[in-house]
């Protein structure tokens, strides 16, 4: 019998339930591509060069491209196409089948993400490494899949200790530092079906990578977006070239050197988006904490040590990570440095002073937050709350406001 190939996506207006809230619509103002965001060239002999880019990146952006990686082309056009006939070919209903097969996750549309809103897209999540010992969870249709995708996860390994290598030797770390740091990898592939309406649908929600590093695929067709300087961006779809972002571990361990940034995935009127993402994570035992080697009187840990699973439970990274609430205790993140009662008091100040400017009461940081964009709320928020020690000027991280602003 024929099967009814339905798609939840074949449709001609965007249903209620995948229209996100006026303030988080994409909207139709267009996006600019982010030409700031820099494509490192890996293949260049001056290493040095390399390094001090990548850090420069990390610090700035939170976010780079790299090109000449070696990793041959077709391995990452091969994967993507692999994933692409796995979205395209599977219905509905055998979505659903195949979510609930254990070792590996299955979120389609069906996934309520927020106050009844959905994303659109498909996705598919698995543990990727040690390749022998996961794979055999992984999905067996399309045949190639095991094959393909378990060379194209080797060569991202390879790519991530090479990157990882070069921060350490940038930010002066022993070498070898991460690679405890690095032991889990999650793959995570997105399908964005062409959508009638993308200024009222979003693929992926805002939020930051529970990860040390993450690398992302995304072939020709852009869709990425990254908060610069409080506005969002388009990462530019370089061909062969890989997206690398600085993840929250990563920004603890640099003890707030590198950033870890927002970003978001959007979606296209024209043609659909497949991008694969391999976040880099730690163990759930590791103890993440700012490098000692960093650290000295006039450098002070700007993060407490914990225990990555105490990260994820207390920031409910994953499982909500679609959703952008995150409410960890800031007292087990961070460290002493910062008097958080007195932080929480002055916020509330500046809430009040903002609050004059905006029509309506009650309303809370985090939506002045949004309405003012990023940028703006952090430089308000530097100008309260910059302290100085031993002639150094400190203030708490864009992950510590953030996590203040939730
Ligand atoms: O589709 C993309 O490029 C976004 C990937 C991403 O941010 C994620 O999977 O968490």
């Amino acid at each position: 019998m024929e099967k009814h190939n339905t798609k939840w996506f074949n449709i001609e207006c965007v249903p209620h339930c995948f229209k996100f809230p006026q303030e988080e619509r994409p909207g139709d103002a267009p996006i600019p591509i982010c030409n700031k965001i820099p494509v490192i060239d890996l293949g260049k002999s001056q290493k040095n060069e390399t390094i001090k880019q990548l850090l420069q990146a990390g610090q700035e952006f939170g976010f780079f491209q790299v090109i000449n990686h070696g990793i041959p082309e077709n391995v990452a056009t091969q994967t993507l196409s692999t994933f692409e006939e796995f979205f395209n070919n599977m219905t509905d209903e055998e979505k659903v089948h195949v979510a609930s097969r254990k070792g590996w996750i299955f979120t389609g549309s069906q996934e309520e993400v927020k106050n009844g809103v959905h994303l659109w897209r498909d996705n598919i999540k698995h543990p990727c490494h040690p390749l022998e010992k996961c794979m055999q969870s992984w999905p067996d249709k399309p045949a190639t899949y095991r094959e393909v995708v378990g060379r194209y996860v080797a060569e991202i390994r390879m790519l991530s200790l090479t990157i990882l290598e070069l921060i350490c030797q940038g930010l002066g770390i022993e070498s070898g530092y991460f690679n405890e740091q690095s032991e889990v990898q999650l793959l995570s592939a997105n399908n964005y079906p062409a959508c009638p309406d993308p200024s009222l649908t979003l693929g992926i929600l805002k939020h930051f990578d529970p990860s040390l590093i993450t690398i992302i695929y995304q072939g020709n067709v852009s869709g990425l977006q990254v908060l610069v300087d409080g506005k969002w961006m388009c990462v530019e779809a370089v061909p062969n070239a890989f997206v690398v972002n600085i993840g929250n571990q990563l920004e603890i361990i640099s003890n707030g050197k590198l950033r870890s940034v927002e970003h978001r995935a959007v979606t296209n009127s024209k043609e659909a988006r497949t991008s694969i993402a391999i976040f880099v994570n730690p163990t759930p035992n590791s103890i993440v904490e700012p490098a000692k080697v960093l650290l000295n009187d006039s450098n002070p840990p700007l993060y407490k040590s914990i225990l990555y699973k105490d990260f994820i439970n207390a920031s409910k990274a994953f499982g909500a990570h679609t959703d952008r609430k995150r409410q960890p205790d800031t007292d087990l993140l961070f460290p002493k440095v910062w008097d958080f009662a007195e932080i929480k008091e002055k916020l509330l100040l500046v809430e009040a002073e903002w609050m004059d400017k905006l029509p309506g009461s009650n309303i809370s940081l985090r939506k002045l937050y949004y309405r003012f964009g990023r940028a703006r709320a952090y430089e308000k928020f530097k100008e309260e709350f910059v302290s100085e020690e031993n002639g150094r000027k400190h203030a708490p991280s864009l992950l510590q406001y953030a996590y203040l602003g939730q």
